[in-house]
């Protein structure tokens, strides 16, 4: 039996559309949890492969996805690049020192200094394939540079981005070398994580829509689509999803060698199936606080399948799970995906 989710990406018959969760192995599951609460700290549990891989392997086993996704964080790859980082309870990452001139990124590892010392991800992912079941897929991912490069520059997470924003007008030279550095480790790092085994990649451009729709292709899309380009030249059985939040204003200018095109809930499903549908399959793409009630759960999943049937399309949310979303609820989603779209 194939895995019905790597078809899926490649166009292929599938018993029914797959589906799986964005942010699916974390906080909901009391199972997370209490491995969480073992690990002491949210990055012990990045660097801990049995741990890390048991948390990926949890919601295949509970909700019944038809893909794992590798638990790890998409601001591993500055922290190896040597920015000192730290999850603050309450706050979210937090960088000690951030990135704002040519001297400080300069004494970043750059290339496979950096990506090599990702050595503990690499690890989780040989373990859940190990014990991950033929049929079910391993995603691995990480942050497309735009995303990363917003924590670099902020020194945290941000509502206004203003001085990455400010950079990307004053000083656009900067910030594309920061762009570059961590592209150049980040495809590197997609690179070893395909060596490692798993079946597809996502690259999560969470803060896309921070760029103005003049501005995405210059500053994030070519990034992403130039790590994409890498990949399928050398790995073109691997699938990459990309997965940009919140770019409806820049559909009509989407381009490039990938697989899956990742729909956020803020962009409506028919416009990206009319605008990109015959290219690329489309992943996506429910409002995820929907999950809270069954009935609003079960309305968006018919209706997501009624437009999207006969397409290309993969069943997912439109960005990540909450944490305080019932189990119960997150379990009708996948089954109400499956039954809606059974051949
Ligand atoms: O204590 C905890 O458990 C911390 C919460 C948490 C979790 C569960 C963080 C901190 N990261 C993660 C795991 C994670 N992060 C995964 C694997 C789990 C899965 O998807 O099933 C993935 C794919 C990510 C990717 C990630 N991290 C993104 C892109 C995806 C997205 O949802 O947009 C981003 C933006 C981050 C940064 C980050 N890490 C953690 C937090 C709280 C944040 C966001 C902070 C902010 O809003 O700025």
């Amino acid at each position: 039996m194939g895995k019905i989710f790597v078809d899926a990406c490649f166009k292929k018959e599938t018993p029914y559309t797959p589906v799986w969760m964005m942010r699916q192995a974390g906080r909901y599951l009391p199972e997370y949890m209490e491995v969480r609460k073992k690990a002491g700290s949210f990055l012990n549990l990045c660097h801990n492969p049995e741990l890390a891989a048991e948390v990926t392997l949890q919601p295949v086993d509970i909700v019944g996805v038809d893909a794992a996704i590798l638990f790890s964080d998409i601001l591993v790859v500055p922290n190896e690049m040597g920015m000192r980082l730290d999850f603050v309870k309450g706050e979210g990452p937090v960088f000690e020192n951030p990135v704002r001139s040519k001297e400080e990124l300069d004494k970043l590892l750059c290339g496979s200094d950096a990506a090599d010392k990702l050595t503990y991800v690499y690890d989780t992912i040989k373990i859940i394939k190990e014990r991950l079941s033929e049929d079910k897929a391993l995603i691995g991912f990480c942050g497309a540079p735009w995303t990363v490069a917003t924590y670099m520059i902020e020194g945290q997470g941000s509502k206004t981005y203003a001085i990455s924003k400010k950079m990307m007008y004053q000083n656009p030279e900067l910030l594309h070398d920061i762009l570059k550095k961590v592209k150049e480790v980040t495809k590197l790092y997609l690179e070893n994580q395909i060596k490692s085994g798993v079946d597809v990649v996502q690259i999560f451009d969470s803060w896309a829509s921070a760029i103005e729709p003049d501005k995405y292709d210059e500053f994030s899309w070519q990034y992403m689509v130039e790590i994409a380009e890498y990949l399928k030249e050398k790995y073109p059985h691997i699938a990459v999803i990309l997965f940009p939040k919140g770019v409806a204003g820049f559909l009509d200018k989407v381009y490039g060698n990938f697989d899956v095109f990742g729909v956020d809930w803020s962009t409506p499903i028919e416009l990206a199936k009319e605008k990109l549908g015959d290219r690329y399959v489309l992943q996506g793409n429910m409002e995820p606080t929907r999950l809270y009630s069954k009935e609003a759960t079960t309305e968006a999943v018919e209706k997501i399948q009624s437009i999207m049937q006969g397409k290309n399309h993969i069943f997912n949310l439109g960005h990540g799970i909450l944490p305080d979303v019932p189990v119960d609820n997150a379990k009708h989603f996948i089954n109400e995906c499956k039954r809606v779209s059974k051949k």
